[in-house]
């Protein structure tokens, strides 16, 4: 049985979503900025594409959604273009952002930091989660941003963006959320509270890789980060990813569709797959599931180095993960893990299981199944599990 349980990396492109693209590729292959009915072909199909990417999260028409290559080039715009109109130009010399972003904001900030703007990075509590009166306290009058992501990737952990919005309209400073983990998973409407700038990545909600894209309040438009043929109204230039923005409208509105599924059902698959996980002697989850997205388990089972347990799984044919794909080449420890404190040898522990609306029953009853015996034989082998019994060392309350 092959399972996938890493849709925080990327998600199956659903069939429909390919189906709606497919006529884009060698049919309808114009350039929409060409003047002929090649182009002209692509603009009907580009106009409903976006339009039910701004019904998505609820854009009202005067706002700006740029479509952009991924998520990452959506972060690092925002914080590269606040860099050049408010640090470099001495307005202002300060940005906050939270400890466990995604590495596309981190990078980015400590890029900005050496080139001297102030960095604030706000730690998150032993839930995994960030308090609103940190960003308060953190901000003076020579803040320019606080970029805080909506959901964590590696927790699920939905962080308070409302009352961080309310906090940086109260200070008139800017606000970005990343909501690359938000969308699909639970309601996201730019309307509903303060909020400037809002990243998304089509790859997590079952459409393609490669597009992505920002949204921006009217009056808050950024400097273009990529300067050219004046697309996307100038904000964002280069040929348009037709098929790639059809496929990420599509999913979209099917990722609206399906929000109640996921809600409910994918939510009751999950924490019954938890229960059964946390019956495991020794084993430990961060964040609360009250205040985590329905689709995402970060576990530590004590004694386990994550990779022995993605090897034992990946041969059985499940596919989960140690912590961001981006970073899995070194064998560093989980960061939210890190971030919260865990000592060493928990940090390493950390597995992360990532369902999805095509996730099923039957693949979660065989993959509990493989985990119990994963645990028994890598604990037989480890060295530090005889050592460190029930959470003593990490203060960690054990399941
Ligand atoms: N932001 C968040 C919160 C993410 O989870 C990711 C990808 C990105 C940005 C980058 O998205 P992209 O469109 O540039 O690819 N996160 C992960 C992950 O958790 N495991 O692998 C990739």
């Amino acid at each position: 049985m092959r399972v996938y349980l890493d849709n925080n990396a990327t998600t199956i492109v659903d069939p429909h979503v390919k189906a709606e693209m497919d006529p884009f590729f060698v049919e309808k292959y114009g350039n929409p900025n060409s003047l002929h009915a090649f182009a002209g072909e692509t603009h009907g199909p580009l106009k409903t594409a976006m339009e039910k990417i701004y019904a998505g999260i609820h854009a009202p028409k005067e706002d700006s959604v740029v479509i952009t290559s991924c998520a990452t080039e959506s972060n690092n715009w925002v914080l590269k273009s606040v860099y050049f109109e408010y640090i470099l130009t001495g307005r202002k010399n300060h940005i906050i952002v939270s400890e466990v972003e995604h590495p596309s904001v981190i990078a980015t900030a400590k890029f900005i930091e050496s080139q001297g703007c102030r960095v604030t990075y706000l730690p998150i509590n032993s839930e995994g989660m960030i308090d609103p009166q940190s960003v308060r306290d953190n901000i003076t009058n020579k803040t320019a941003l606080v970029s805080v992501m909506w959901v964590n990737n590696e927790t699920g952990a939905i962080f308070p963006v409302q009352e961080i919005g309310a906090i940086c309209e109260e200070h008139k400073v800017l606000f970005h959320t990343d909501a690359v983990q938000a969308i699909g998973k639970i309601p996201v409407d730019v309307q509903s509270f303060n909020v400037d700038y809002l990243t998304f990545s089509a790859h997590k909600f079952h459409g393609p890789k490669g597009v992505g894209g920002l949204y921006m309040k009217k009056g808050k438009e950024l400097m273009p980060l990529l300067h050219g043929g004046a697309q996307m109204g100038g904000l964002r230039s280069g040929t348009l990813n037709v098929a790639g923005i059809i496929g990420m409208g599509k999913a979209m509105e099917q990722a609206v569709d399906a929000l109640d599924y996921e809600m409910t059902e994918i939510r009751e698959m999950r924490d019954q797959f938890e229960d059964q996980l946390l019956e495991i002697k020794d084993t430990f989850v961060i964040t609360p599931r009250a205040k985590r997205t329905p689709n995402t388990i970060l576990i530590s089972f004590r004694g386990i180095e994550g990779e022995a347990m993605l090897w034992d799984l990946n041969q059985a044919g499940i596919a989960a993960s140690t912590g961001s794909a981006c970073a899995s080449e070194d064998l560093e420890s989980n960061p939210v893990m890190e971030a919260i404190g865990a000592d060493a040898d928990l940090a390493h522990t950390a597995i992360r299981f990532s369902l999805s609306r095509y996730t099923t029953q039957d693949e979660m009853d065989y993959t509990i199944d493989i985990v119990r015996k994963a645990v028994e034989r890598l604990r037989a082998i480890s060295s530090s599990y005889a050592y460190a019994p029930a959470g003593h060392k990490s203060g960690l309350a054990a399941h």
